[in-house]
């Protein structure tokens, strides 16, 4: 699959591979949702200075809007699709496959199909359907779960961005990491350590969640795709013999890219009544060429892992506000609020530059650490029923939706809100 991949994502990058009407392909959209959309989605912006190949664009959300304003600034003879869905049957990525379908049929006509769409799956039968050839069918395997498949065929878009060779040094550090994890002795094991300090902070100490904070940029879709990584892989609460556990499991995961989330929600994590412990992400050298941005950056890592780790004491408070000239009563009333409690803990996580092999070996260090996570925790780490859920009920609300008078008895809540919606709908 990775050769095929490779000789077709050449084709496309080298003007070899072209749309139906003999212009070469300017815009790849990937669509596909939750682990068939975050990964590639996340690292092609990581890695947007190695990105030397047809523009990439990524669909994941059902709501209209998504697809349908990304259309307006596309040509239908240069566009490509990539539908990836593990099951080629999930609603959103099926919705929104079958409108860019229509988008590319009206305007090139069917036999355009072939040309402008490509699909990733392990359903080869439903793509054949959707009008698929089968050599545009990349498969991958049943057992590679959607936020662990980027890796995989579904890493396609990213291979289009980057090329062939910077896609094996990605899966170069990524296989570097997984030889650490098997081989580094247990205290030295980078994920085993990450995710025990995890478990003590979650389990022993019975702090709800831990934040994500990349100072870089190209990281910014990173929390999120950590957050499903973590927080779908190990949000349950039954052990793996089926019996509820008797202690916290996965923690929330949240973030934002450094230094925006200092000016919004790191007052919290300084200073609210709930720890937070965080993961600082920083590189040492930019890949971009202004450095006098890279140093203020790196200044403000730094400074609020101090902050958050030193804290500021009464007695430098009141210090403080003296050296200003405030009168004792003033000062006695803003002691308390300008008290900083420090001992929050943060991990630093420190690298020499966000290049490929770099970007895989950190994806695979927390693969690592929420997989032991998993283990010790004993639960299941590669189910998600709770996704499962919300698909099922969605797909029978739908028909009630179209029609008021298919609405069957529901809840009093959830048909109230149908009617509600019927009455609303101009
Ligand atoms: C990931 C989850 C989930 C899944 C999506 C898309 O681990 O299982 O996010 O990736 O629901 O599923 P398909 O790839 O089957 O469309």
């Amino acid at each position: 699959v990775l050769q095929a991949m490779g000789l077709f994502s050449e084709g496309v990058r080298s003007g070899r591979i072209r749309g139906c009407m003999g212009r070469a392909f300017t815009d790849v959209v990937s669509i596909g949702i939750g682990g068939s959309d975050l990964g590639p989605a996340m690292a092609v912006r990581a890695l947007a200075p190695y990105h030397d190949g047809p523009r990439c664009h990524f669909v994941a959300n059902v709501d209209g809007a998504d697809l349908g304003d990304l259309l307006l600034r596309l040509d239908p003879e240069t566009t490509l699709f990539l539908v990836v869905s593990k099951t080629f049957t999930t609603q959103e990525t099926m919705t929104n496959a079958c409108s860019a379908r229509a988008w590319i049929v009206d305007v090139l006509g069917a036999a355009a199909l072939q040309d402008h769409f490509v699909a990733i799956s392990t359903n080869r039968e439903k793509a054949i359907d959707f009008g698929l050839s089968p050599e545009r069918i990349f498969g991958f395997w049943d057992w590679v779960g959607g936020r662990y498949s980027v890796w995989s065929a579904v890493g396609l878009s990213l291979m289009m961005a980057i090329g062939e060779r910077s896609f094996a040094a990605f899966l170069a550090g990524a296989h570097a990491m997984d030889r650490h994890f098997v081989e580094a002795p247990l205290h030295e094991n980078m994920p085993v350590i990450m995710a025990l300090i995890g478990i003590w902070y979650r389990s022993f100490l019975n702090y709800p969640a831990y934040a994500v904070l990349p100072y870089d940029q190209r990281l910014a879709r990173f929390p999120a795709y950590l957050q499903q990584l973590d927080m779908e892989s190990n949000g349950k609460s039954v052990d793996s013999a089926g019996a509820t556990v008797s202690y916290p499991t996965g923690p929330i995961v949240f973030g934002e890219a450094g230094t925006n989330g200092q000016h919004a929600f790191y007052q919290l994590i300084h200073q609210g009544n709930t720890i937070i412990p965080c993961d600082f992400l920083l590189a040492a050298n930019p890949t971009h060429a202004s450095d006098a941005h890279h140093l203020v950056l790196s200044a403000n890592c730094f400074a609020q892992a101090e902050a958050l780790m030193r804290g500021k004491t009464e007695a430098e408070v009141r210090t403080e506000l003296a050296a200003r000239g405030g009168a004792s009563e003033t000062i006695e009333r803003l002691v308390p609020h300008r008290v900083f409690g420090g001992n929050r803990p943060s991990n630093m996580l420190l690298y020499r530059q966000l290049d490929p092999a770099m970007l895989g070996r950190l994806i695979a260090l927390y693969e690592h650490k929420i997989f032991v996570q998993g283990v010790v925790f004993d639960v299941n780490s590669f189910d998600q029923w709770g996704v499962e859920l919300g698909k099922e009920l969605a797909t029978l609300l739908l028909p009630m939706l179209v029609d008021r008078q298919q609405l069957t008895e529901k809840d009093a809540s959830t048909s109230g809100l149908v009617h509600t919606y019927h009455a609303m709908r101009s």
